[in-house]
């Protein structure tokens, strides 16, 4: 679990798109502060510098990120999903990337 990151107030670790998320372990999303599905309860939180930026999101309101993708300025992308297995152990498992803008 994260408790502590690179940006100050928001604890999220800061990613490129080419970080290997595996271990990283549940990513807590204390304050999202968009609504990405509309349904009225927020869920995602926008990180960034300026290399990269991180949309992450709790798409089941727990508290903890189940998605986050990943956006390089130089326009390569990663999206990553929480997995929860049948053992009790938790992965991050990457579900798309490539490059933004076709070539
Ligand atoms: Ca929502
Ligand atoms: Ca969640």
């Amino acid at each position: 679990m994260v408790t502590s990151g690179d940006l100050p107030g928001l604890n999220l670790p800061e990613l490129d798109a080419h970080s290997e998320l595996g271990a990283l372990g549940a990513v807590e999303l204390s304050h999202p502060t968009q609504d990405l599905d509309a349904d009225g309860l927020a869920d995602t939180v926008t990180t960034g510098t300026d290399h990269a930026m991180q949309v992450w999101t709790d798409l089941d309101h727990d508290g903890y990120a189940d998605h986050v993708t990943v956006v390089d300025s130089g326009g390569d992308y990663s999206a990553w999903e929480f997995h929860h297995h049948s053992d009790g152990t938790t992965e991050w498992v990457r579900m798309d990337g490539g490059h933004l803008g076709g070539s």
